[in-house]
């Protein structure tokens, strides 16, 4: 007879364990952000019965603390294939397109994460997943010398290639191999303090771009950080340096006025001690992170985000010394008071995506056949906005810029870039607008 697979979800759940384990071993303080995360959430929800009760019906209360994301940088097309595969034995499908050359960054992107709602309720881990454009380092001798070191390198264990291929062809893994193949996966993300290069070269990509130094010259893609979800990112922002984190100057995203999108911090990478050829270096990579989720934007609704968010930078750019964070927080907050905070007039305007339901009080009556705004006015029907599930585009690319310096990164391909990234990957990606849309309708269905 044949042995009971595990379902996909929770190998995704298991992997995110073994990747927190992992990475708090490796990076002690992003132990420390993960304490004061699991102390603030816990005091937040002492001080907010409702919330809680909320949480509990909504959520699974006693994961409130865990990861919900973390960010691999892959060298070349071949890793990225194999990880898409990976991933799927996970649940987890590539979901939109990053294009990072609008910040400076030579690497587009992908995020993979599951899909439905029930699985997002089950486990919403998600990683973000670049794939370096040597193409787009100018000089030739480093570019060439970058991809002869990707070509030569094998970033996946013979056993996670192995239970991979038995994954496929059986359809799934029993518990004792879902248990190897998540510990080997895992593995893939591991540090390595011996760089694969010379210093002297990592020096010169370094030079004409830190983020390709980062994925060329080390032995595989270190999860460069882990992000747990907050319940009050401004006052754990607000802590960081007192538990002697170097948070970033401002968060990230949409002010706290407004219950959108995605908002988040960090603290700065770490400078760390590495090996070149046996001898001591430093490499800057590793940080950790906080994130809040809110309300899924329609096309309409991002448009007015990139819209006002430029228009914040427009006027007030944060200065990297942080001297002028309170003023930019406080334009943020201005600006946005154009985006409709309010979630009835969100979906008036149909800036978001909502998840209906039906409420007590229609005593599972049969709905069928009745208008919409109609049961909602009655009270037979409510809705709750969906929540976001993706990276800010704007934001990741200020991850990456704050952890180096900037450099003018020109896409003489970004045309096609998207169709190469593709090609890479094997498949197409998802769009995540056609995937709130689909959870959108399937709520409704389950009204009528
Ligand atoms: C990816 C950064 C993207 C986020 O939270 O926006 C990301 C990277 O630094 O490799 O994780
Ligand atoms: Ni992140």
């Amino acid at each position: 007879m044949q042995k009971q697979f595990i379902s996909p979800d929770e190998i995704r759940t298991n992997f995110s364990r073994a990747m927190s384990k992992m990475y708090r071993e490796e990076v002690p303080a992003y132990g420390t952000l993960l304490d004061l995360v699991g102390q603030i959430n816990w005091d937040v929800l002492e001080r907010d019965p409702t919330l809680k009760q909320k949480l509990r019906e909504t959520d699974n209360l006693d994961r409130i603390s865990e990861e919900r994301h973390g960010a691999i940088r892959l060298g070349k097309a071949s890793e990225l294939k194999m990880i898409a595969r990976v991933f799927s034995v996970m649940g987890m499908m590539p979901v939109g397109y990053y294009d990072l050359t609008q910040a400076n960054v030579p690497v587009h992107s992908t995020a993979f994460r599951s899909i439905d709602a029930a699985s997002l309720s089950k486990s919403p881990f998600r990683v973000f997943t670049s794939l370096l454009r040597t193409e787009l380092i100018n000089d030739k001798s480093l570019r060439e010398e970058s991809d002869n070191i990707l070509a030569k390198r094998e970033i996946f264990t013979p056993k996670l290639k192995d239970l991979l291929q038995k994954a496929e062809s059986q359809g799934g893994l029993n518990q004792e191999d879902a248990d190897v193949f998540i510990q080997e996966a895992t593995y893939t993300f591991k540090w390595h303090q011996d760089a694969a290069t010379s210093e002297d070269f990592y020096q010169r990509l370094k030079k004409a771009d830190p983020r390709a130094a980062d994925i060329v010259c080390f032995k595989g893609p270190h999860i460069n950080h882990l992000t747990p979800r907050t319940l009050d990112i401004d006052l754990i922002h607000s802590q960081m340096p007192k538990y002697g984190m170097n948070a970033k100057n401002v968060v990230e995203g949409p002010p706290a006025t407004c219950a959108i999108l995605l908002r988040q911090t960090s603290f700065k990478a770490l400078t760390e001690e590495v090996r070149f050829e046996g001898q001591a270096g430093l490499h800057t990579a590793r940080f950790g992170e906080i994130e809040q989720r809110e309300a899924a934007l329609t096309p309409k609704g991002r448009e007015l985000y990139d819209k006002l968010l430029n228009e914040v930078r427009r006027q007030i750019t944060p200065a990297p010394d942080g001297s002028n964070s309170v003023e930019y927080m406080a334009k943020l907050e201005e600006v946005f008071n154009d985006f409709p905070a309010d979630p009835k007039q969100m979906r008036k305007e149909g800036i978001a995506y909502f998840q209906y339901f039906k409420t007590s009080k229609s005593h599972s009556e049969n709905l069928n056949s009745r208008n919409l705004e109609e049961l909602i006015s009655s009270g037979l029907v409510d809705f709750i906005p969906i929540t976001y599930e993706d990276f800010l585009p704007v934001s990741a690319a200020g991850i990456f810029s704050s952890n180096a310096a900037d450099k003018k990164t020109e896409d003489k391909f970004a045309q096609s870039s998207q169709l190469e990234f593709e090609d890479a990957l094997g498949q197409k990606v998802l769009s995540e607008f056609d995937l709130y849309q689909q959870m959108e309708e399937e709520s409704l269905k389950s009204i009528f």
